[in-house]
């Protein structure tokens, strides 16, 4: 039995449980580790010997539960999947009745709600939290959307409010300034209870492909910038520099400037230029766009740049087909100050109707699953830690603190109003795009969700027609009220018209 039981403890040291088990310690709280490889867990403690809070490093999985107050409280980070489940295996024998296993990781929110169940059956508390930051984050402050069991939440509270990023009360702007053994103290924690089961994994994934969306958006800008106006890479970057201190101020804006000007170590020209233009990617996007799919929701902006990444990864055919497929050689005259300025709206056109998506999603999630999310708290942890931290998030927050059952964003007055500002700008770009034979997937597709959003009659009028036509699927009718359902016996083909 160890002298000093841990405040917590945490199982898998890659390096992001390394940096979340570094940050709970400089917050204070006594913290045991173990890994699978006992290895990587000495290495690890004998290279920080003094943290605030203390870390106890485990070889067995035995003495390292031993080692915690009770409740016992456990957080894996470890590969998800297969990983969470062995390590989840091994771990329930050795807990006790109201015990609390916090699974970290990018789990799927399915296999949370399933842990969840098999978990409670088993008298242990289970809590599924996103954390969203990268390694930096999770060192130094990560936006946390923990969702499970909400007494066991409240027991993890105090450290998920410790750890996580920080904002400004008044102006919801980042506090940076965190370094090894002096964390930020004071300011708004960027994590809060987001609901049962799996809330919080499902929250952490529509928070991936809304950023899998920006980041597809901030591409396209730079293509047009690259391709249309024959900007060099560095060019590029200063415009992002510049675009960062209005409102599209973010974090990927803010790096996508520094990546734009990164000069290449071996040739001396700018790094972008070098990099293969393959995408990968690890899953989460294309869970976001099908659970859209799968609940009926028009998520298609977040959906394209899943889409253009795959586009991407099919390297050798695009440059077979180039040799063979032909199109409009790039031409754009005109004023260039303007174009790019044309370009910044058409980004933020895109980038709202890719939010108004996002919480669309999960506003039909919510009922499906039967959670009460609250949208402008998940706004609000988002200012701040997570990768697609945003002054717009503000914005977004005061929307749903305007109307907090908003039906979509596009409808905020101030949304609305940034739309109207800035939508002919937004057009001009997607047509130049279109006539200079430039893709742009994510803009086209925003534009084309907000003329269809705002429209009255689409013509799925003719596409009922065509489905009573050939499979007797019924329509409803203009002139009846709803849930009246008609079909009539089309002609043949070929037939004649038949009489009115
Ligand atoms: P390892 O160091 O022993 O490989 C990321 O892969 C982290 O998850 C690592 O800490 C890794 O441990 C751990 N991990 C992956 N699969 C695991 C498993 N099946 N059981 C336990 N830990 C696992």
């Amino acid at each position: 039995m160890p002298e000093q039981l841990s405040d917590i403890g945490l199982v898998g040291l890659a390096v992001m449980g390394q940096n979340l088990a570094l940050n709970i310690a400089d917050h204070g709280f006594r913290i045991s580790v173990y890994n699978r490889t006992t290895a990587t867990m000495e290495k690890f403690v004998a290279e920080n010997p003094s943290t605030p809070g203390g870390l106890a490093g485990f070889a067995s999985l035995a003495d390292f539960v031993a080692s915690l107050k009770r409740p016992r409280r456990v957080i894996i980070l470890v590969k998800a999947g297969a990983g969470t489940d062995a390590v989840i295996d091994q771990l329930v024998p050795l807990m006790e009745q109201g015990d609390i296993v916090i699974d970290g990781g990018n789990a799927n929110w399915n296999d949370t709600i399933r842990r969840e169940k098999a978990l409670k059956a088993k008298g242990l508390r289970f809590i599924g939290s996103g954390v969203s930051g990268g390694e930096e984050g999770a060192r130094f402050g990560p936006a946390l959307m923990p969702g499970g069991d909400f007494e066991a939440y409240k027991e993890i509270e105090p450290v998920w409010n410790a750890i996580a990023a920080k904002v400004d009360h008044t102006t919801g702007k980042p506090l940076t300034g965190a370094a090894p053994g002096k964390p930020i103290v004071g300011g708004v924690p960027c994590s809060t209870y987001i609901g049962p089961d799996g809330a919080g994994h499902y929250v952490k994934m529509c928070h991936n492909g809304i950023e899998y969306g920006d980041m597809q958006m901030i591409c396209e800008s730079y293509s047009l910038m690259a391709n249309l106006l024959g900007m060099s890479a560095g060019e590029c970057g200063k415009v992002f520099a510049e675009w960062n201190t209005g409102v599209l101020d973010s974090f990927l804006i803010e790096i996508t400037a520094d990546i734009l000007q990164q000069k290449d170590p071996m040739t001396g020209g700018f790094l972008v230029d070098y990099i293969l233009d393959t995408a990968g990617q690890k899953g989460t996007g294309k869970w976001t766009s099908v659970s859209a799919l799968d609940m009926g929701v028009p998520a298609a902006t977040i959906a394209e740049s899943v889409f253009a990444r795959y586009i991407s990864a099919v390297k050798d055919e695009r440059m077979a087909a180039a040799k063979i497929l032909t199109g409009p050689k790039a031409n754009v005259d005109g004023d260039r100050k303007a174009f790019i300025q044309a370009i910044h709206d058409a980004l933020y056109c895109s980038k709202i109707c890719s939010y108004a998506q996002g919480f669309q999603l999960m506003r039909e999630a919510q009922k499906e699953y039967h959670w009460t999310l609250k949208f402008g708290e998940i706004a609000m942890i988002w200012r701040g830690g997570c990768i697609i931290r945003a002054r717009f998030l503000q914005k977004i927050k005061e929307a749903f603190d305007r109307n907090a059952t908003l039906a979509n964003l596009l409808l905020d007055p101030y949304f609305k109003s940034e739309v109207d500002r800035c939508q002919a700008n937004w057009r001009q770009v997607v047509a130049a795009a279109s006539l200079n034979g430039v893709p742009v997937p994510t803009f086209s597709s925003a534009l084309s969700y907000y003329d269809s959003y705002r429209a009255e009659r689409l013509p799925a009028n003719l596409l009922q027609g065509q489905r009573d036509f050939f499979g007797a699927h019924t329509y409803e009718r203009t002139d009846q009220p709803r849930g009246r359902f008609f079909h009539i016996d089309w002609p043949e083909p070929g037939r004649p018209q038949l009489e009115a």
